[in-house]
């Protein structure tokens, strides 16, 4: 569980850098293994139940607020936008791209 933690923090700063919360240079390596982290059966996707994992409810109410969302709209917006195909699912590039994208 302290794994867990961690691990929620990065990926709160990584995709909460659109709400200016972020800051820090992530690497492609970084992001590959946040990928693996919230990839918890190790399929090499990420789908919206491995996503919804990632952070505690808390988490997702507060970066709901702030987008003036509902948790369930927000979640869905957050999962979009990593899933840049629409297939789903969110491969490493994926999030490699959002990364980039947002910092
Ligand atoms: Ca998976
Ligand atoms: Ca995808």
């Amino acid at each position: 569980m302290n794994n867990y933690s961690a691990k929620t923090v990065v990926i709160v700063s990584l995709l909460g850098a659109l709400n200016g919360c972020a800051g820090f240079m992530l690497t492609d390596e970084m992001v590959e293994g946040i990928h693996q982290e919230m990839d918890t059966n190790h399929d090499g996707y990420i789908v919206f139940q491995e996503y919804l994992q990632s952070a505690s409810k808390g988490e997702f109410l507060r970066n709901a607020k702030e987008k003036g969302m509902t948790v369930a709209e927000f979640q869905r917006w957050e999962f979009n936008r990593a899933d840049a195909n629409r297939d789903g699912k969110i491969t490493p590039q994926e999030l490699i791209a959002l990364a980039r994208k947002e910092l």
